[in-house]
């Protein structure tokens, strides 16, 4: 079987035009543009990329934005304070923490003390439990992504068996809840794989849905996979390239090329999972502003 792509840069385009009409439908009814605050905190490379696509992503769909940038030497102290002004804040609708922070900071406890009404990336506790509990949330954009692409392209979850390679707070562990649920878009048998999972292949050959969120290149091979299988590769690494003009190319965690020959689906990386999760980030900013999430006060 040769696999079909799943093209996540072309249904993010259609996602983006869609919330840009909806932005537009916002503001003609007489309310504020949505405003997204993000921090960053220090300089790392990859976070201003990111960043980037997401200012980017905003000023394509109409929604304000502005990067508040500290130092990697703030204090805990002072980027909370920073936080909080945003929360207090009536014209901000939604914050972004750009991960990872710099080793002094304690992701758990910056995340916590974001307005969890405005917590537009779904990391915050309330909103974690409030998915497991499938109650309404801001859901972590990366699944959320996924799950549109499923949508898209009319690939079943309900009653398969997916396969979670990864456990990180941000796609592994809210992906694996949201594929388990008994809810309108999970029900999949689920297994959760990490590190300290003994005999990888023994639990990937049954997937008919393979995520990989791992963040190793070359992790998954064709030998791990059933033919036929799902495939979304999550992952996003930088691996040396002399022909390319940054000196870098970007891969998945799965050997691509072997995989494309017996998967029935895959995302590739880049133009596959990534877009749609700033796409997805754009949606709960919408959201947040509408307060459809919270719908007091
Ligand atoms: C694409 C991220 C690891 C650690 C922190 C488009 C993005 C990536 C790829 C993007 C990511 C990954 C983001 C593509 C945001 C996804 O064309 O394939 C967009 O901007 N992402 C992040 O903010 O922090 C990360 C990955």
């Amino acid at each position: 079987m040769s696999a079909k792509i799943i093209d996540g840069k072309k249904v993010a385009d259609i996602t983006m035009n869609l919330l840009k009409e909806d932005v537009e439908n916002w503001v003609k009814a007489g309310f504020r543009r949505p405003f997204l605050k993000v921090v960053q905190v220090g300089n790392d490379p990859a976070s201003t990329t990111y960043i980037g696509a997401k200012t980017r992503a905003c000023q394509r769909v109409g929604i304000d934005t502005d990067t508040a940038h500290l130092p990697d030497t703030v204090s805990a102290k002072e980027l909370k304070e920073a936080i909080k002004s945003f929360n207090e804040d009536p014209t901000v609708d939604g914050i972004l923490v750009q991960l990872p922070l710099p080793s002094h900071l304690s992701a758990h406890d910056v995340i916590e003390s974001i307005d969890h009404k405005k917590d537009v990336d779904g990391f915050h506790p309330m909103n974690v439990g409030r998915l497991t509990v499938d109650q309404p949330t801001f859901k972590s954009c990366t699944p959320a992504g996924i799950f549109e692409l499923f949508n898209y392209y009319s690939i079943p979850v309900k009653s398969k068996h997916a396969v979670v390679v990864g456990a990180s707070n941000i796609v592994g562990s809210p992906m694996a809840i949201m594929l388990s649920r008994e809810n309108a878009s999970g029900k999949a048998t689920t297994t959760i794989c990490h590190k300290f999972t003994k005999d990888l292949t023994s639990h990937t050959i049954s997937a008919d849905i393979l995520v990989v969120a791992a963040g190793q290149p070359n992790l998954i091979k064709a030998e791990m996979i059933k033919e036929g299988a799902v495939v979304i590769d999550v992952g996003i690494n930088r691996v040396a390239d002399e022909t390319t003009d940054k000196g870098y190319k970007l891969v998945g965690d799965c050997d691509y090329d072997a995989i494309k020959q017996k998967a029935s689906w895959i995302t590739p990386v880049p133009g596959g999972v990534g877009p749609m999760t700033v796409a997805m980030l754009m949606k709960n900013t919408l959201l947040a502003a509408k307060k459809s999430i919270y719908p007091l006060d």
